[in-house]
């Protein structure tokens, strides 16, 4: 459970192999649709296979290989690496779970020992966790308690946040562990803080437009804990 990724130019991301690799993207390169069934594909021949989402939004993706070690890489649509995985699925299987953006991705399948490998991707796009509290400027100082969990959004607890009026406000996240913070609209991430505040607390001071927001808390960690949430208007 604990193999290391490959040196990433021996994949091809960098090195004499990408413009090998741009050549075949010109030649239009496998589609990943968010949603579908997995899709077969075969590594080291056809690795890489593009994601295009219609809006930002919390995406899950996965390569399934086994028997053998699947490996996964997700790039942007010029091939630079944004991140990699090598066992956070089942078993010895790839996932990733990040925000992205709009546009074109590429996701790439390898084998984690270069063998030949026949694996199934698949890509969804995650649902907002169910809000555990209304939040707006100026409330009482709110605790969220954060389940353990075995991935930064599985120990992750969310909140709905009301701005009504636009302005600079204050978000501090504390606990006696290691509180994160992250604010989302859209299926994005507005801001995001770890240490900002006293000790390993977490503090956003930003400018904030009218509306609807998500505030997500967890633990460093991923232990479960319980961590209070405030927002003043500065
Ligand atoms: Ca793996
Ligand atoms: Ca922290």
């Amino acid at each position: 459970m604990n193999h290391r990724l490959p040196p990433v130019a021996a994949l091809g991301v960098a090195g004499p192999l990408l413009a090998a690799s741009a050549v075949g993207v010109a030649q239009a390169l496998p589609a990943l649709t968010v949603g579908a069934p997995p899709t077969p594909t075969t590594a080291p021949e056809q690795p890489t296979l593009t994601l295009t989402l219609p809006a930002p939004a919390e995406v899950q993706i996965d390569a399934m290989g086994a028997p053998m070690d699947a490996q996964l890489l997700l790039l942007d649509d010029h091939d630079s690496l944004v991140e990699q995985d090598a066992d956070s699925g089942d078993g010895v299987d790839a996932r990733i779970v990040r925000f992205l953006a709009a546009g074109t991705h590429r996701v790439r399948v390898v084998e984690w020992r270069g063998r030949a490998m026949s694996a199934r991707v698949q890509a969804q796009v995650l649902p907002p966790l169910t809000p555990v509290a209304q939040l707006a400027p100026g409330a009482p100082p709110t605790v969220l308690n954060t389940p353990q969990g075995d991935s930064a959004r599985n120990a992750s607890a969310e909140a709905t946040l009301t701005i009504a009026a636009a302005g600079n406000y204050r978000l501090d996240a504390t606990s006696t562990g290691d509180a994160e913070l992250t604010i989302i609209q859209n299926g994005a991430i507005v801001a995001q803080d770890s240490d900002s505040g006293d000790g390993t607390n977490a503090l956003i001071t930003r400018q904030l437009a009218p509306g609807t927001y998500t505030l997500r808390v967890r633990d460093y960690g991923n232990r479960a804990s319980a961590i209070t949430v405030t927002i003043a208007p500065q």
